[in-house]
């Protein structure tokens, strides 16, 4: 039986691109150029499977295809509000992603921003390169401590859960959770973490905030206006999860108000193009969608949409479907 053919829409780490290309017939991305939706209708109606990434926007102009040669999109990423499941859906198109391997990597990546917003890091590291640094001061960027304050989660899911351990085990920070469903009291137990019924509860309780919702249209701007107003004057908010989570204009006046003490970023709506006011703003701590870049988290992303690849065309559910 001839193999199937699989796109992979852009570069992987050289061990999973060896291993697809020894399964699979493999069209690999060597240039690493996102497809334009000309190239993704194209592809559909080409290669069997695809496998996309956050930077490729698969809605109406890229699925404009009758009958469409493409049975799996096979995402690289836990997120995965770049593809639209109904019209994808229309099609009897399966969308599978990668969860729980990079988990571990994006609370990483999570605590980082939060050390370095409260402790003023990236302004620190400004400092030296630009050869502004006139010595040591008992008033030189006195930031915030973190260590015993309170943590709100909006999003308690894997990633969400991470961030807990990570704060509440090393940090001894308290945990308040947001989620749309009840979490489960052993899973709370686990960091002491108390849950509350809307984000609008938990905004003014809080000394920092992370957001590890899921993106798309019914989480644009969650984080709006009214929503930041809530939070405590010094307060941080931390995202990890998709930039239109929270609606940019809002979060800038509240930084050049200073009714937040600050706000760092891993992901923006629109990215890779920034807001240019966001990058005029010292209150804000700014990194390049960073959350699962590690070698190996970005490896066991590979091997993970692989297995959902050998389930499908082996004639098994794969364990990561998600419509
Ligand atoms: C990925 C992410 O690197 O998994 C996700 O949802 O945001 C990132 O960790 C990226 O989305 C790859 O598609």
């Amino acid at each position: 039986m001839a193999r199937p053919r699989v796109l992979v829409t852009r570069r992987w780490p050289a061990a999973v691109e060896a291993r697809l290309s020894d399964i699979f017939d493999v069209r690999l991305n060597t240039a690493d150029r996102p497809l334009t939706p000309t190239d993704f209708r194209a592809a559909i109606r080409e290669y069997d499977a695809i496998l996309p990434t956050v930077t490729d926007r698969i809605g109406a102009p890229a699925l404009e295809c009758d009958r469409p040669q493409t049975r799996i999109l096979a995402n690289y990423g836990v997120g995965y509000s770049h593809i639209d499941l109904n019209r994808v859906g229309q099609h009897g198109i399966v969308v599978t992603n990668t969860p729980d391997v990079l988990s571990e990597c994006t609370a990483d990546l999570a605590m980082t921003l939060l050390l370095m917003i409260a402790r003023r890091a990236g302004e620190g590291e400004r400092e030296i390169r630009e050869g502004r640094w006139t010595g040591w001061r008992p008033t030189h960027l006195v930031g915030t401590k973190v260590s015993g304050k309170t943590l709100g989660i909006v999003g308690y899911g894997r990633i969400g859960q991470e961030m807990a351990r990570r704060a509440h085990h090393g940090f001894g920070m308290k945990i308040l959770a947001y989620n749309r469903s009840p979490v489960a009291p052993e899973i709370l137990a686990q960091c002491n973490a108390t849950q509350v019924d809307s984000i609008d509860e938990l905004m003014p309780l809080c000394d920092f905030v992370s957001l590890h919702c899921p993106g798309g249209a019914q989480n644009r701007h969650l984080i709006n206006s009214a929503r930041l107003a809530l939070m405590r004057p010094g307060a941080f908010l931390v995202n990890t999860a998709r930039g239109e989570v929270i609606d940019e204009a809002a979060l800038l006046h509240a930084l050049w108000f200073e009714t937040i003490g600050g706000a760092a970023l891993d992901v923006f709506d629109g990215e890779p193009d920034i807001n240019p006011q966001l990058v005029a703003s010292d209150r804000l701590v700014m990194l390049p969608h960073l959350g699962s870049a590690t070698r190996e988290a970005r490896e066991a992303m590979g091997f993970r949409v692989i297995d959902n690849l050998q389930d499908f065309f082996a004639g098994r559910e794969p364990r990561d479907r998600v419509n």
